[in-house]
């Protein structure tokens, strides 16, 4: 590059450099939920920042306990039969206990690596303190001075070079003096190689519990477990490097770069990692030996390029006011003491810190994103921060496609591939189905069976969650929106329709007709929740949830209009047809609710957290306030009865669902609940849960990254809707954000989106397509003139997503609340290859 194009690169460089977008504090973390999280997707720290001893906890993502083994339950096949019949009885108790025994084992444990301790004994005080995470470079800082010298700590997770990176600095010559050694609660070994590196070696343990009252403790076996490696290269300016047992001693230097490199032996879900398993020391060394002749800003720039690109394509801006200038933790103190409604620019950095997290968490050749994303500091964490996937683990992805960051869902779909795979087997094994499927919990191992207790033979599993094959059909949903953000049909042939496929086979299997003639599920659950008959609790398994029909006609509909779009399988289609005519309908009951059970047994003080019944009105858009201005009403009235409470990502689901009803002031008032300040990090599922940590990981609690993602999906969903064939610009716009504009979210077609508000109202936008993409509406809150339309008869050629209508049932259309629904314009144009322009008349 010539000096001049590289000072014109610079300075737009510095222009999109948003000094706003950076989490810091004037004082080190007090505990793992004050740290700041760095990561590529594979490798992951937690970065405390202490001055007399710097903590970054480590995490490799493809550390779990365990080894590979599906358990499936061949009882659950003769069982079947039994639990049907009672529930064709009405015999729910039974149903419930008998259904136990078609669980399988708990899942695998995700577990910690420990830390990388820097000791550098300072003890004189240390002023002009700052610990920051800046969200324009994915750099975590340490700065502070002691007796006139500043030490500068920069750290960094490169995805293109696999390498954590941390570059210490003096402002005096040979200041540095500290030692680096590790702890891990794991079994491992330290010691220095022949090359002068510290390394740390173990093996995962064989079993880790998950429950306290369980007889077996973590247990060790050479035969079983992952093995891994962790090695931590010294890089000096001057001064020496000196290996002292299991610890490296850095004395007298005046710039310090250490690369810490990670790996293990995990090789794949079925493959045994100990006979059959990547040589972890290779995997180690291998990021090493390549940036050899690679100076730390020459690290510094790979990671930039490939990190940033990513970061900046979306742009928010929802107003600052004097707050922005504090520290994140005050910031945090004072939205909760004040109730909120304040600070937006919390709002927006909470917004990009879910984005920031989405590229820190999840990059193809890592694993998808568990409930912790990829921090962990336990061997034994909540709910084995395993994958929960009858909610947690697709919300981590909701934000994806529309909020840019599309590659991010590699790792997704890779483990969507991987549990076909062994859900092949489930469906054969436990239910005699062809096709595959997915219960509520999988891990590393990608396990597919109903996971119960620590074991099916004592099973002391619950089937509230364990009884419910439905994941692999919900996992579906996101490659069809992969396809339909991205106009990728290649990824749609190739890979999401056989995956679809497969996933409709065993639905198409698994519905069974009740007397009535509809086609419905038993056995079937409403994830977590029991229902009550007549005050009574009658147990959580029953027939045909509102959750299970949503999820089915959801598939259904996208499998048959992939087949359709690829000209393919005309007889799947058909018999995807017949079952959609008979499909057990959505009913509104007799509170003007959307029922969640298959009679109407819903109990009006209800608070659960769940609310899958709701699925249809979001993730799915089944129902959606305009054309299905009943059910949609019907499941606002389920809103108000369960209230605004509930747990971290049970208040993010509310934002979306607030944000498909239009209603972005009540949108807001579930937004608003995730900046307050959440204090404890023992599990909570009361109704006033949730909020967010120092560090902004959101709360359940515990700390749950769903909810980080939830709330990103939300904002993005109150900006921008584009189902249905119509791009709703700014379809829940609260009046806490009168002006405003975000730039760079992603329309179903491949388009991308700029819009700018002023007083509530559109000022502008512009719709940006790579190629042609058919016919839309554009709907908007004030009339617009749009640049150079096409005018279109209908909005004919465009991508129609609804698919075939719904079976529905009104038990009490008096009682549907009023949807009181913004006025809108709607025109139809045709979207051309380039840009479309509208402003507001
Ligand atoms: C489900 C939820 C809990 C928690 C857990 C990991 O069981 O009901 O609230 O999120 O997953």
């Amino acid at each position: 590059m010539t000096g001049m194009l590289c000072l014109a690169a610079m300075a737009a460089s510095a222009q999109q450099q948003d000094p706003l977008l950076k989490l810091w504090y004037r004082q080190p973390a007090a505990n793992w939920n004050q740290a700041l999280p760095i990561g590529n997707g594979r490798i992951g720290a937690m970065v405390f920042g202490g001055v007399e001893e710097e903590q970054l906890q480590l995490n490799e993502a493809f550390l779990w306990s365990g080894g590979p083994g599906v358990g499936n339950n061949p009882g659950a096949y003769n069982t079947l039969p039994l639990v049907r019949q009672a529930l064709w009885n009405g015999e729910y108790l039974k149903a419930d206990s008998l259904s136990r025994l078609m669980l399988g084992p708990y899942s695998a444990r995700y577990l910690t690596l420990g830390g990388l301790f820097l000791r550098s004994g300072h003890t004189a005080p240390a002023t002009n303190y700052e610990r920051s995470l800046d969200l324009n470079s994915a750099q975590a800082k340490v700065s502070y001075t002691i007796n006139g010298v500043v030490f500068t700590r920069e750290m960094f997770v490169s995805w293109p070079d696999q390498l954590l990176v941390i570059r210490w600095k003096s402002s005096r010559k040979g200041a540095l003096n500290f030692t680096a050694g590790f702890r891990n609660p794991l079994k491992a070994t330290v010691a220095a190689s022949a090359a002068g590196d510290l390394v740390m070696k173990g093996q995962c343990p064989s079993y880790v519990p998950h429950r306290p009252y369980e007889k077996r403790t973590i247990e060790y076996d050479p035969a079983i477990g992952i093995p891994y490696e962790v090695h931590v290269k010294a890089r000096l300016t001057d001064g020496r490097s000196v290996a002292d047992g299991d610890r490296l001693r850095i004395e007298g230097a005046t710039e310090v770069t250490l690369l810490v490199s990670m790996g293990t032996g995990f090789n794949g879900p079925n493959v045994d990692p100990v006979k059959h398993g990547k040589r972890a020391d290779s995997a180690a060394l291998a990021p090493l030996k390549k940036v050899e002749g690679l100076a730390y800003g020459a690290l510094l720039q790979r990671h930039l390029a490939d990190y940033q690109p990513l970061f900046r394509r979306v742009q928010l801006h929802l107003g600052v006011d004097a707050s922005a200038r504090k520290p994140t933790d005050t910031r945090l103190v004072e939205y909760t003491r004040a109730g909120g409604n304040r600070d937006p620019q919390l709002t927006t950095l909470l917004y990009q810190f879910g984005r920031y997290l989405m590229i820190a968490g999840s990059r193809k050749g890592g694993p998808a994103m568990n409930l912790q994303g990829i921090w962990n500091d336990k061997v034994q964490p909540p709910w084995g921060s395993n994958y929960t996937t009858n909610i947690n683990t697709e919300m981590n992805y909701w934000p994806a496609e529309t909020a840019n960051l599309s590659e991010c869902t590699a790792p997704l779909f890779d483990f969507i591939g991987q549990l076909a795979e062994n859900g092949k087997e489930t469906a054969k094994v436990n239910y005699g189905l062809g096709g595959w499927t997915v219960h509520h919990n999988a891990d590393i191992w990608a396990i597919t069976a109903p996971s119960g207790g620590f074991d099916w033979r004592d099973p002391r599993g619950d089937p509230r969650w364990g009884i419910w094959p439905m994941a692999g059909a919900w996992l579906c949903r996101h490659l069809w929106e992969h396809y339909a953000y991205t106009g990728d049909s290649v990824f749609l042939e190739k890979t999401a329709y056989p995956l679809m496929k497969g996933a409709t086979e065993f639905m198409l299997g698994w519905l069974v007709k009740d007397t009535a003639g509809n086609w419905v599920t038993n056995p079937s659950t409403s994830p977590e929740n029991n229902f009550l008959i007549a005050g009574a609790r009658k147990g959580s398994v029953s027939i045909a949830s509102t959750m299970d029909m949503s999820i089915i006609h959801d598939l259904l509909n996208r499998t048959a209009q992939a087949a359709t779009l690829l000209k393919r399988d005309k007889e799947l289609v058909s018999g995807i047809k017949q079952k959609l005519k008979n499909l057990y309908p959505f009913q509104a009951g007799q509170y003007g609710q959307l029922q969640e059970w298959y009679l109407d047994w819903d109990d009006p003080k209800d608070k659960h957290r769940h609310l899958s019944h709701l699925y249809g009105l979001f993730p799915g858009n089944a129902i959606t306030p305009r054309r299905e201005p009943d059910l949609a009403a019907a499941a606002k009235r389920s809103l108000e009865l369960r209230g605004d409470g509930g747990t971290g990502w049970s208040k993010a689901w509310k934002i979306n669902w607030w944000a498909r009803l239009e209603d972005g002031d009540h949108a807001y008032t579930m937004l608003n609940k995730q900046l307050f300040l959440a204090e404890t990090d023992s599990i909570s599922v009361a109704d006033n849960s949730g909020g967010s940590y120092a560090n902004l990981f959101d709360a359940h609690p515990p700390f749950q990254i769903d909810g980080n993602f939830g709330v990103v999906s939300g904002i993005t969903e109150m900006l921008v809707q584009s189902h249905d064939g119509v791009i709703h610009l700014l379809p829940a716009l609260p009046s806490a954000w009168p002006t405003g504009s975000v730039k760079g979210l992603k329309l179903k077609g491949g388009m991308e989106v700029d819009i700018e508000w002023k007083n509530g109202k559109l000022a502008s936008a512009q719709i940006r397509a790579d190629k042609d993409a058919g016919g839309r509406i554009i709907r908007t809150n004030v009339p617009v003139q749009i640049a150079a339309p096409v005018a279109a008869k209908e909005a004919s050629g465009g991508l129609k997503d609804y698919g075939f209508p719904v079976n529905k049932r009104i038990a009490a259309p008096g009682k549907l609340p009023e949807l009181h629904l913004p006025a809108v314009t709607d025109q139809a144009v045709q979207i051309r290859k380039g840009k479309t322009t509208i402003i507001a008349q």
